[in-house]
């Protein structure tokens, strides 16, 4: 495959392999990683781990360790959850498990050689800042998997972005299939990178990656990257804006073949010339316009490829249309939303840098199902459309949602995490008919709606419709029902009710997932459907 001259795109990509510890040496923390963890298998015999957190991540890694011989303490602060199951195989292994608020306050008695965390773990949290002070490594799920992949040479094509990276992913994946490649979606998707890399046969990882994950890795080094778009999110776990964009670029690090980014934000083109590559990775741009030389776009209604063809200067290779990205994202018929074009131009651009043929885009596209909760109608009803986009949990997703529509009675509210709702409101403001509040933290809401635009109607759900006697799964319940018929009793014929809370789901509900579900339920109910 031809390199794209850095002219193309003002990209430089030229940094030499050998200085893969640069990041390394940035990242002290790094560098005491024990060297008997390379490899799937060799003895891990002598050493003692402590795994933060018994989730997604935290039950496959001390399976993984403690099978290897590593002496394991798995610590969580929940002493709630029914971890009977993971309890048993654990116990098999010999890995100590504590749970409880107790066992997270400080670091365990016994000495440690390393830590292994989960991605909801802030690095401010006090077991975590004790061992960096301790001078303990400590690592996430990327780390470890990066370094235990041993002899499987599956390509990694890794993929994140404040929004966007889940549909990404699956579109990515949906490409991969239909090029006949044994691939799998994995990472923040929810099926764990670990189990990904563990898995014999796989020819290709679409990796999903939250800037959590990103936090704790240093030496992965991709086959591709995209990072799609960055806005302000997760500033709370993070500390700032910076810290949270940093984190994100370290995904181009030491890229192989193709650092891909988004033409129309301007921010993950410099990532790109920050970036220290292996020598000969390209910088390819993604765009919903004409692209350049070096770039996949849009011409016409068809998605072509300017970056991977030999002809680049002088012509394009037709990859799909924008009919075939409707269909892979539940509109078929309809103009596919400007964001969604751009992700299956993102996944598009990872598929083609392995060498994906053409033809395989279209089809992966047309194979793609959307995912659950991101811009799905749950229902029509005189003239009034209900559109779960429950997946919007930052106001840069929900301004791609509002941006899809011209007269909008908006459900919004939640943890906003540190957010300014002001730009959003500025931006897509006039396109409000009402608001209806949810959420614990309605203060970032009602400050911009007050600078804004005063006169928008608000009706804000009582805070306190929150039981606590509702079980975990159906948490919201009364929040959301009572949010569906205040959003009912406002709309006409015309509108759409859009929930988009631009906001976490956490104060309220159990994962956005639940939230989108006890939406969908109370507007059939309300609807009697
Ligand atoms: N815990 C503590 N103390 C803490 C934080 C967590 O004790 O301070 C405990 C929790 O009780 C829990 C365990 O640690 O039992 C693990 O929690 P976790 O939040 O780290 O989550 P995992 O189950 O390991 O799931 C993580 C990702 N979660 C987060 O990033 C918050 C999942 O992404 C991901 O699918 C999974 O790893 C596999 O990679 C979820 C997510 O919301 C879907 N991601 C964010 C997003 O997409 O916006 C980044």
């Amino acid at each position: 495959m031809a390199e794209t001259p850095a002219a193309d795109t003002g990209a430089d990509t030229g940094a030499e392999a050998s200085e893969v510890d640069a990041l390394a040496a940035a990242y002290p923390n790094a560098a005491g990683i024990p060297a008997a963890l390379q490899g799937p298998s060799s003895s891990l015999a002598g050493l003692r781990i402590l795994v933060t957190g018994l989730g997604v991540t935290g039950f496959p890694a001390a399976v993984h360790l403690a099978e290897r011989g590593a002496e394991v303490i798995v610590i969580d602060g929940d002493a709630e959850a029914d971890v009977s199951e993971k309890a048993q195989i654990l116990e098999v292994f010999d890995v100590q498990i504590r749970r409880g608020p107790e066992h997270v306050e400080s670091l365990p008695a016994e000495p440690l050689d390393l830590v292994v965390t989960s991605p909801g773990w802030r690095p401010d949290q006090p077991v975590l800042a004790a061992a960096m002070a301790a001078g303990i490594p400590v690592i996430g799920e990327v780390e470890l998997a990066w370094r235990i992949r041993g002899t499987n040479d599956a390509k990694w094509l890794a993929i994140t972005g404040t929004n966007g990276k889940t549909t990404t992913t699956t579109m990515l994946e949906s490409m991969l299939l239909a090029a006949g490649l044994r691939a799998k979606a994995c990472g923040n998707i929810g099926t764990p990178l670990l189990e990904a890399v563990l898995e014999p046969g796989l020819e290709v990882l679409a990796i999903e990656l939250s800037s959590f994950q990103l936090h704790w890795q240093f030496s992965l080094s991709a086959d591709a990257a995209a990072v799609l778009n960055i806005a302000p999110d997760h500033l709370d776990w993070h500390g700032s804006a910076e810290a949270y964009a940093s984190d994100k670029a370290r995904i181009y690090h030491q890229v192989k073949t193709a650092c891909v980014y988004n033409v129309a934000d301007e921010a993950t083109r410099r990532m790109v010339e920050e970036a220290d590559v292996v020598a000969g990775a390209k910088a390819v741009g993604f765009t919903t316009d004409i692209p350049r030389p070096g770039e996949l776009g849009v011409v016409d209604d068809l998605l072509v490829d300017r970056a991977f063809i030999p002809q680049r200067y002088s012509s394009a290779a037709e990859l799909a249309t924008l009919g075939d990205v409707a269909t892979a994202t539940g509109v078929a018929g309809e103009e596919p939303a400007a964001h969604q074009v751009a992700n299956a131009l993102a996944a598009a651009a990872l598929a083609r840098s392995i060498g994906v043929p053409g033809p395989a885009v279209a089809q992966g596209l047309a194979a793609h199902t959307q995912g659950a909760h991101r811009m799905v109608p749950v229902a029509s009803s005189d003239g009034i459309r209900w559109i779960d986009d429950s997946k919007a949990t930052n106001t840069h997703a929900a301004a791609a949602s509002l941006s899809s529509f011209s007269s909008i009675v908006w459900i919004a509210g939640g943890l906003p995490k540190g957010a300014d709702l002001t730009p959003l409101l500025r931006e897509h403001g006039h396109r409000l008919r009402a608001l209806v509040l949810i959420g614990t933290d309605e203060v970032p809401f009602r400050q911009a709606v007050a600078e804004v635009r005063p006169e928008l109607p608000v009706v804000r759900v009582d805070p306190d419709l929150a039981g606590d006697s509702e079980p975990p799964e159906r948490r919201g319940q009364a929040i959301i029902t009572a949010a569906v018929a205040a959003a009912g009793s406002v709309a006409v014929a015309g509108d759409v009710v859009l929930l988009a809370p631009a906001a976490a789901s956490m104060d309220q509900f159990r994962n956005y997932t639940t939230r989108g579900d006890l939406f969908a339920e109370a507007v059939h109910a309300h609807l009697g459907s």
